[in-house]
């Protein structure tokens, strides 16, 4: 069920319902039918109208539909009348993409955030029910926590709450150990972002001969997977690919994969992928930089890669005006392993632009600074004389700054 609200584009409306029948049968699901209105505002009390509600109601027992997806968010409220009206069980959007992670999180850590995202989605909508969560039939939104606990109040699912924060908080200072291990050595990180299905994962297998999941479904990847690359020029590097992003991806989740989005905004570069065949391209370049903004990586150096080239064969000059519109932009096929020297090239430009050169001289004894310049810098030359150690070596720019006073000309 769609809502075409004022001010919006038909095209878009129904671009937006494609993909809600797209993320329906990620879910597992069967789309029986589709239906649109053109509203000025959503109603209050149902967000449709009332005949229309009913026009569903009597669409759906024709169909045997068992379930009405909106792709809208509906407050916990209108959800309750719709049910009530339409005897039918009632999911939203963000219902829907919460389902879809709950089924493939697989790891602890995608497993407790997703888990979280899903009570805090449920616990506005628990208020004077107290048996909401003996949802109608079963498969969408009756999957996940809660669904055997037919009386759980409030109180346990705050507790449960902030036992699974606690949890995700343990799981993120580990990742923030590994990470700081990562940091002291010249290994640098890449993280691909993108919406999903764009790409992400197939290039990361074929960049890397890794072996992650890929899959023509809606968020095939939900735990982030790191392989090593090296690149022509010898620079060790670290190709990180995550969960995709989607148009209003549900702040619950976002909210609760902050530890797994942390990957992004500790990588030094990241790697846009963009499925450039796809109709609705510039929205999800648009959706992509606003989930980016929300977890505050907008300012992240960035390369666009624009995907699935070999499905626009003949129509070079698009493909170029993108690159340009979205320099420092690479086109790939990650499928058919086109274009990967460009993107290596260009990761090499980025992973070089955070590089200075210095010559030191180090006292000698201060064998402390020379181990540290072994461990996080690249050593080119050293030279060992009488007033000190000289030594030729790049470093990332933050550690410019700790050897300035060692510097020589
Ligand atoms: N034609 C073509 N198809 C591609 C290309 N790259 C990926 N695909 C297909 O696009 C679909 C999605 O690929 P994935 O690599 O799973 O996409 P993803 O970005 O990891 O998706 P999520 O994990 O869901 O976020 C698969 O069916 C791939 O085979 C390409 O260069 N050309
Ligand atoms: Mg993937």
């Amino acid at each position: 069920m769609g809502v075409q609200l004022q001010g919006v584009l038909t095209a878009e409306v129904t671009e937006t319902l494609d993909e809600l029948a797209q993320l329906t049968m990620s879910a597992g699901a069967e789309v029986l039918l589709t239906v649109q209105q053109k509203k000025t505002r959503p109603d209050p009390a149902l967000f449709i109208g009332k005949g229309k509600a009913l026009e569903i109601k009597a669409l759906a027992e024709y169909h045997q539909a068992d379930t009405i997806i909106f792709d809208e968010d509906l407050s916990p409220a209108q959800q309750r009348n719709l049910e009530k009206m339409l005897e039918t069980k009632v999911v939203d959007r963000a219902e829907l993409i919460l389902d879809i992670f709950s089924q493939r999180a697989h790891t602890r850590e995608g497993k407790l955030q997703v888990e979280l995202a899903q009570l805090h989605y449920r616990l506005p909508r628990l208020s004077g029910q107290g048996v909401l969560l003996s949802r109608l039939g079963g498969g969408i939104g009756t999957r996940g926590p809660g669904e055997t606990k037919l009386e759980v109040d409030r109180r346990r699912i705050r507790d449960k709450i902030s036992y699974l924060e606690k949890s995700i908080e343990e799981i993120k200072k580990h990742r923030g150990q590994q990470r700081s291990r990562r940091k002291e050595t010249q290994i640098r990180v890449a993280a691909l972002v993108g919406y999903t299905n764009a790409g992400k994962s197939t290039l990361l297998n074929h960049l890397c001969q890794a072996d992650v999941l890929v899959e023509d479904k809606l968020f095939a990847t939900l735990d982030p997977t790191s392989r090593q690359l090296v690149l022509p020029n010898g620079q060790l590097m670290v190709l990180t690919d995550t969960v995709g992003f989607i148009r209003k991806l549900p702040h619950q989740l976002v909210a609760a994969f902050r530890a797994t989005l942390e990957e992004i905004l500790e990588a030094d570069v990241l790697l846009h992928v963009v499925d450039c065949h796809h109709d609705s391209r510039e929205e999800q370049i648009k959706s992509v930089m606003e989930v980016l903004k929300e977890i505050g990586a907008e300012n992240k150096p960035m390369i666009t890669v624009l995907n699935k080239i070999d499905l626009l064969e003949g129509r070079q000059e698009f493909i170029d005006r993108m690159v340009s519109n979205y320099e420092p932009a690479v086109s790939i096929s990650a499928k058919k392993m086109i274009g990967f020297e460009e993107l290596e090239t260009e990761l090499m430009r980025q992973f070089a632009e955070d590089w200075n050169r210095l010559r030191l001289k180090i006292p000698h004894d201060r064998s402390d600074l020379m181990a540290h310049i072994h461990k996080v810098g690249r050593v080119h030359q050293i030279d060992y004389q009488p007033d000190g150690t000289y030594i030729d070596v790049s470093l990332k720019k933050e550690w410019v700054q700790k050897y300035q006073s060692y510097k020589v000309s």
